[in-house]
């Protein structure tokens, strides 16, 4: 395929869900062994993690890591002193990057979870609020320029509204677009070369998101003259959250050459949230990576694992566990994809499903030379269509010869 697995398989561990996650959910305390972790705010403790991390990303041979500011170093009691704790943080975060090898694939900032963005941040009513994100934005491109990111995520956390009573909608997209035009212009002046991607998401923790899913950012990005400048991160179980497929916003932005990146991780359907879990599911991960090898692999981006193990995994053992299986999962995957690709039985199929737009007139359509009289003319003189089978169970019985 023209490329090594590890080039397909560009891994990454998130550094929040790590190295930060607890096991608590709205209705527990803590249930994960954490022992170098003392649950300060301290930059001590900062340290600890982080070299921690480094030591968990080397043992499992990952090669990539990504993380947000606040997670890496606490917030300080204003600007300045956040950024002076990021600032000693990063430091020894490059440091580690060059002792191990182990890379950036993206940096963001978390423009969530403090109180002073609950009505947003771009999106934010308060002018002052919005400033108060691209500072933060600020430093984090700056932070990602020194670590050497290939990415930069932004997940828009509380970009969105819960009553159309009190939103100005069109005042709120708009500040959007104004935020990454502000973005890009910095990010241009620094010469940071990542690519900036945005991660869609619905419903949580808005009621409705602005970024709700991958033509909804598409949209927004066409409408406001970005899409050259910004592609997606797509996480499949914001996918599902949004009423799709596994692998629909993968196909959607890919078809749109706008995937950059993945958050690698599934849901439970039967459940309903972004349950964050580890992906397991053999023929997902084919799909996934049938899109990825159709558009020549992801790279500047990777499958980063936007997981947590689950509030009965306890010990640290299960952490490599979650990873080291759900690498595997994307090598075969991978493996399948290329099978699949290689017989080209289903390709074939689809072409074949398509076979009318290559002659007469479905090539006029396509090549966009006809007209609604022509067509007509054309109905009239050829009368009622075919009904040809759709053919549903044929193809997933293909597929699953496959798994
Ligand atoms: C939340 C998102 C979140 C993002 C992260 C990076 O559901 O998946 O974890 O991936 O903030 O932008
Ligand atoms: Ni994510
Ligand atoms: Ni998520
Ligand atoms: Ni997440």
């Amino acid at each position: 395929l023209g490329k090594n697995m590890e080039e397909w398989l560009r891994f990454s561990v998130c550094f929040w869900h790590t190295f930060r996650g607890t096991g608590a959910d709205p209705f527990g305390f803590p249930t994960l062994d954490r022992p170098w972790d003392d649950g300060s705010n301290s930059l001590d403790n900062a340290k600890r993690r982080l070299r921690a991390a480094f030591e968990f990303f080397t043992k499992l041979g990952v090669k990539y890591w990504a993380f947000h500011d606040r997670d890496i170093a606490p917030e300080g009691k204003d600007l300045a002193e956040s950024n002076k704790n990021l600032d000693e943080i990063v430091e020894l975060a490059a440091e580690l990057q060059k002792q191990t090898g182990v890379k950036l694939l993206w940096a963001t900032c978390n423009l969530f979870s403090h109180p002073r963005y609950m009505n947003g941040a771009s999106t934010n009513p308060d002018a002052h609020v919005f400033a108060y994100a691209a500072a933060q934005v600020k430093k984090g491109l700056d932070v990602a320029l020194k670590l050497g990111a290939e990415n930069y995520v932004f997940w828009g956390g509380r970009e969105g509204f819960h009553s159309l009573l009190n939103t100005n909608v069109r005042s709120e997209l708009d500040h959007m677009a104004t935020f990454f035009r502000l973005a890009i212009a910095y990010k241009k002046k620094i010469g940071f070369k990542g690519v900036f991607l945005i991660e869609p998401k619905p419903k949580e923790p808005s009621k409705h998101q602005y970024d709700y899913d991958a033509m909804t950012v598409i949209g927004f990005l066409r409408t406001y003259g970005l899409a050259n400048e910004i592609k997606l991160n797509i996480e499949p179980n914001h996918t599902t959250l949004a009423g799709h497929a596994y692998e629909h916003d993968i196909v959607m932005a890919s078809a749109f050459n706008m995937l950059g990146s993945v958050d690698a991780n599934t849901g439970s359907p039967d459940l309903g949230w972004d349950t964050d879990q580890f992906p397991m599911d053999i023929k997902n991960a084919t799909l996934l990576m049938q899109v990825i090898l159709k558009q020549g692999g992801l790279q500047p981006g990777g499958l980063n694992f936007d997981c947590k193990v689950r509030r009965e995994s306890t010990e640290l053992k299960d952490m490599f566990i979650a990873h080291i299986g759900a690498m595997d999962t994307f090598a075969r995957g991978l493996k399948l994809a290329a099978r699949i690709q290689e017989d080209n039985i289903l390709s074939q199929a689809v072409e074949e499903r398509y076979s009318s737009y290559k002659s007469g007139i479905g090539a006029q359509i396509e090549a966009g030379t006809t007209s609604l009289e022509e067509l007509e003319e054309f109905i009239l003189s050829n009368g009622e269509p075919a009904r040809i089978s759709g053919q549903q169970e044929h193809y997933e019985s293909i597929l699953n010869y496959y798994i």
